[in-house]
């Protein structure tokens, strides 16, 4: 009973209890302990259901308070604990493997305010990140992330998994953003490096520790972000390129001729778009190329910024780099451009089974892995293998769907993908983390010192290993 997948085995924990439920309904309203099954059913399959859990208990704490109770209650009964935001993590590590209790922040949702002299927005963990804009804009300012699951993912679940996205370019990784964060450890301490100054060196950074840790040192309850002030201006231009080679030398021009106001850059090759296009009924703004890119463009001087960009794209069409291009300027045009680039995921799934690979190569060989696999996989064994990604920061979003669930399809793929990846120094999880499906995999980008070190952490953090197991660290370790 206790191997749900192969070479997984359930760690030693305390099976859920009548006796825990009821201690549970003492630390939170009975309203705020899920234990119908139709309630907690949801909470236990993943975004893209391809991993599901069996927990029985839901728990919707609203105070920091609430969760150091909680976590010092499992921590002396050794009930493991999955932490669960938004649920829209694409690596298996927010819902639970068995049994895990769920520890859903999404009542967490407090925004405690904005420093408008710094820019400095403190929050609670379980707020939504487009609420976090919306707030934001209404004020002047924004979030320095974005991402196509704002409208679902949460600012806890964000720095858990220290998310990337398509500003990240501009505004750099949240490690640097992320003032402060106030989070919670395994036994229950609540440790506050709720900082919200840009500097401070005042002995080990340990906010660091919680910002992509994946739920595994802590449940982050705050966070302190440094947030820069909304751009007068937006641009996005849309383009369609013939070659790969093509798409690099853009964004060489694009950071030449645009310098600062460059806020993203981000590429697909056609199937990718193809996946937005036809499986989510979205209307194609240029004709069939083989590349496409999203520039988009922010400042503080409209008139400038166009000139800026009339002057690339005028010089990207003449000399033949790229073939064709539209820009928008208008909110609705660029949210348009924008939702085909933010569909692409979902388009693929409506595929059947996706192979998901997030992984950062160099930029000479950006690409070349997607040819390589188009090569080894026949079209009557897949439906699409395709290319697309955040070209500028040299992550690539590889993607092979099949109608369903393919076994000869994964002995072509893996260990293939990781072990090119790794040849090239590159990362095999850029962005999305390592979460449950990714642990076996994790040699290939950290040495064994690395991971000796994280597991020493790990066991000085959470001894018991009560926070999110299964998850991250490899199961030898
Ligand atoms: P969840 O999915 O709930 O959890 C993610 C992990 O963090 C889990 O391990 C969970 O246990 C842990 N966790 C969550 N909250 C806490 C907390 N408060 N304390 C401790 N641990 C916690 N990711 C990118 O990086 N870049 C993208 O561009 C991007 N685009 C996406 C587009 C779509 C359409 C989708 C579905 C996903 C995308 N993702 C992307 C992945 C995902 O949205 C991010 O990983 C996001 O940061 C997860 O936030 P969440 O609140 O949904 O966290
Ligand atoms: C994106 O950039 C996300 O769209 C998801 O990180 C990538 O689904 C993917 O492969
Ligand atoms: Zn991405």
């Amino acid at each position: 009973t206790s191997v749900r997948y192969a070479g997984v085995k359930r760690g030693n924990y305390a099976q859920l209890s009548e006796k825990h439920v009821q201690q549970f309904e003492r630390i939170l309203p009975k309203e705020r302990v899920l234990t119908d099954p139709s309630d907690v059913q949801s909470y236990n399959v993943d975004w893209l259901r391809m991993v599901r859990g069996a927990s029985q208990v839901v728990l919707r704490p609203k105070t920091t308070e609430e969760v150091s109770a909680i976590l010092q209650y499992c921590n002396e009964e050794c009930l493991a604990v999955c932490p669960q935001g938004g649920n829209t993590g694409l690596v298996g590590g927010s819902v639970p493997v068995f049994d895990e209790v769920i520890l859903s922040t999404s009542l967490m949702n407090n925004i405690i305010g904005l420093d408008e002299l710094s820019g400095v927005l403190t929050c609670q963990a379980g707020c939504v990140l487009e609420n976090l804009e919306t707030y934001l804009s209404e004020r002047g300012f924004m979030m320095p992330l974005d991402l196509g699951a704002k409208g679902t993912c949460q600012i806890g679940g964000n720095v858990s998994t220290n998310a990337g996205g398509i500003r990240l370019i501009r505004y750099g990784s949240l490690q640097g953003s992320i003032l402060g964060v106030e989070a919670v450890k395994a036994d229950g301490e609540v440790i506050d490096c709720l900082n919200s100054l840009k500097k401070d060196n005042t002995g080990y950074h340990l906010k660091h520790l919680f910002i992509g840790s994946e739920g595994t040192l802590g449940i982050v309850t705050k966070i302190a972000v440094h947030c820069p002030p909304s751009p007068k201006a937006v641009n996005v231009a849309f383009l369609g390129l013939e070659k790969f080679e093509d798409v690099l030398q853009t964004f060489q021009n694009a950071r030449r001729d645009l310098g600062e106001i460059l806020s993203s850059c981000e590429m697909m090759d056609r199937l990718s778009l193809d996946a937005a296009v036809t499986n989510l009924k979205l209307k194609q703004p240029i004709g069939d190329f083989p590349f496409y890119m999203l520039i988009e463009t922010s400042g503080s001087n409209g008139i400038h910024d166009e000139e800026k960009l009339t002057s690339f794209l005028d010089n990207s069409l003449e000399t033949g780099v790229v073939l064709d291009g539209t820009v928008a300027s208008e909110p609705s045009k660029i949210k348009m451009f924008w939702s085909l680039r933010e569909g692409v995921t979902e388009g693929l799934l409506q595929d059947g089974y996706v192979f998901k690979y997030d992984i950062s190569l160099p930029h000479a060989n950006f690409y070349s892995i997607v040819p390589e696999l188009q090569a080894r996989l026949s079209l009557n064994q897949v439906k699409r293998v395709c290319g697309y990604g955040h070209v500028g920061d040299g992550n690539l979003h590889l993607n092979i769907t099949v109608p369903q669930y393919d076994s000869e399809v994964m002995k072509i793929v893996e260990p293939f993908v990781f072990e090119w990846t790794s040849k090239l120094k590159g990362s095999v999880s850029a962005e999305h983390g390592i979460g449950f499906k990714k642990t076996q995999y994790i040699h290939f980008s950290k040495s064994q010192s690395s991971l000796n070190l994280m597991t020493n952490i790990k066991q000085l953090m959470d001894p018991k290993g009560i926070l999110n197991p299964y998850k991250v660290l490899p199961a030898d370790h």
